[in-house]
């Protein structure tokens, strides 16, 4: 016990810590009278396993006491994972860059990456591993992340990823299941218009929500569409959609219908799928868009009539074989060429234009397969794609070329405007590199959806030199 006469005046007393492990921090009461009592917390860790001695000094103005403690630490803390990459759920093509940063105040930490359970790569702190993802079948695979710290703590985490390298055959509708929206509320793919707005409805086939057309009171129109580009290559091209409907009592299909049908990129009607008053039962349509194979083709969805005639729309689907990512004849009429196609509401360049003006330059990096192609005449674009080896073959799962190292990479941009992210995918047609690595030729498609959730843009692009 300290006393007044023994620390003597003026009080408060001071209260120092003070140890040679200088990881420990403290927490207490820095200032006290006599007779008072205060609990100094240790938190240990920031330490590794350790020894050392603590030393608590009381202070009052002619005098002072202290007390050495011996301290032992021990580290029962795992290893922390500043990152890993890739993250779960990602799409993993070509040769891959994997990585994990670990820390841990117990050195040394050692980290180790595998794939289903087969060891990748090992090393301390921050691990890359340069992966051959084309050893792995297409399909699910398990990427787990592993670290030891010197005291033998261990921590791990997995990313469920899926390997596509020769995709088969790929689903062109985005979000036909309407369960996504913009972080404005409108509906991730579709382009929507008439006098009664089109919402999203709990009212589905499956999952949540439904589109839901004319739903509102009054008479009028209810529109949502959207754009598909079938690859050139398909031989097969199966859209299938489910619909209901309802419509206003006492009313025929001449004043109030429902329609699903396909329009050229201009608008000419190609197909009609329904045109009629649909039952309330689910239906489902379905429809070949084989014989559109390399054109830009739009489904639109509609509804016309008064109060109660309605349309729900739900899981569309559009299945083409063998894949493919759009066609490259906009940009195979000579030259060098950059083509744009951005559907209404895309950022960088909202409807179609050919690019031929010059000078253009393109780079090859031959460690991440970034291939740049710019043209310099104002107002300046850029067309930056990712696919690692360069070969020929369609890239899925395109994230921004800046942080594509474990798949496809597209980043379209020019004008002044560009994207932070991006998802799409690309398709390689022909890429030439000479033994000096410089790049001499390349073609190639894309799908760019800007942050990840605005309306594509799509478009080719061509460099020779
Ligand atoms: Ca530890
Ligand atoms: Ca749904």
């Amino acid at each position: 016990m300290i006393t007044a006469a023994t620390i003597g005046y003026p009080q408060p007393l001071n209260v120092m810590i003070s140890a040679d492990q200088y990881c420990l921090r403290y927490q207490g009461t820095w200032s006290l009278y006599a007779g008072q009592t205060t609990t100094l917390t240790l938190d240990a860790s920031q330490c590794g396993s350790s020894s050392g001695t603590l030393t608590v000094t009381v202070a009052g103005l002619y005098t002072s006491h202290s007390v050495s403690i011996p301290l032992t630490v021990i580290d029962d803390t795992p290893p922390q994972f500043y990152s890993s990459s890739p993250p779960d759920g990602a799409i993993v093509s070509g040769i891959a860059t994997f990585s994990s940063f670990v820390n841990d105040p117990s050195n040394p930490v050692l980290s180790s990456i595998s794939v289903d359970g087969v060891p990748a790569g090992q090393g301390s702190g921050y691990l890359q591993v340069i992966y051959d993802s084309r050893q792995l079948p297409d399909g699910p695979h398990i990427i787990s992340f592993d670290a030891a710290d010197g005291a033998g703590n261990l921590a791990s985490q997995a990313s469920y990823v899926t390997v596509l390298n020769s995709p088969a055959s790929h689903d062109l509708a985005l979000n036909g299941g309407f369960e996504n929206v913009q972080p404005s509320g409108s509906l991730v793919g579709w382009t929507t218009g008439g006098s009664k707005s089109p919402v999203r409805s709990p009212s589905a086939h499956s999952g949540a929500w439904a589109l839901g057309l004319g739903t509102q009171s009054g008479s009028g129109s209810s529109v949502a569409s959207q754009l598909f580009w079938i690859p050139v290559q398909s031989t097969s091209a199966a859209l299938s959609l489910w619909v209901r409907g309802t419509a206003a009592a006492g009313t025929t299909v001449t004043t109030d219908w429902q329609e699903a049908a396909v329009y050229s990129r201009s608008g000419s009607l190609l197909q009609t799928l329904a045109h009629q008053q649909l039952p309330l039962t689910w239906t489902q349509l379905t429809a070949d868009l084989a014989a559109y194979a390399g054109q830009v083709v739009e489904l639109r969805l509609s509804t016309q009539g008064g109060t109660g005639t309605s349309l729900w729309a739900d899981d569309v689907g559009l299945l083409v074989a063998p894949d493919g990512v759009g066609n490259p004849a906009p940009c195979l009429a000579g030259g060098n060429v950059l083509y744009l196609d951005g559907t209404t509401g895309d950022y960088v360049h909202p409807g179609t234009e050919t690019i031929t003006a010059g000078p253009w330059s393109a780079f090859f990096y031959p460690s991440t397969g970034v291939v740049q192609v710019r043209s310099e005449a104002s107002p300046y674009w850029s067309a930056q794609i990712a696919r690692r080896p360069l070969e020929s073959g369609i890239g899925e799962g395109a994230a921004r070329v800046s942080n594509s190292s474990y798949g496809a990479g597209i980043d379209v941009n020019g004008n002044g405007r560009g994207c932070n992210q991006t998802s799409g995918r690309i398709q390689v047609f022909e890429a030439t590199v000479d033994s000096g690595g410089t790049l001499r030729s390349v073609t190639a498609t894309f799908e760019q959806s800007c942050e990840t959730w605005m309306p594509l843009l799509r478009g080719c692009v061509h460099f020779q030199q």
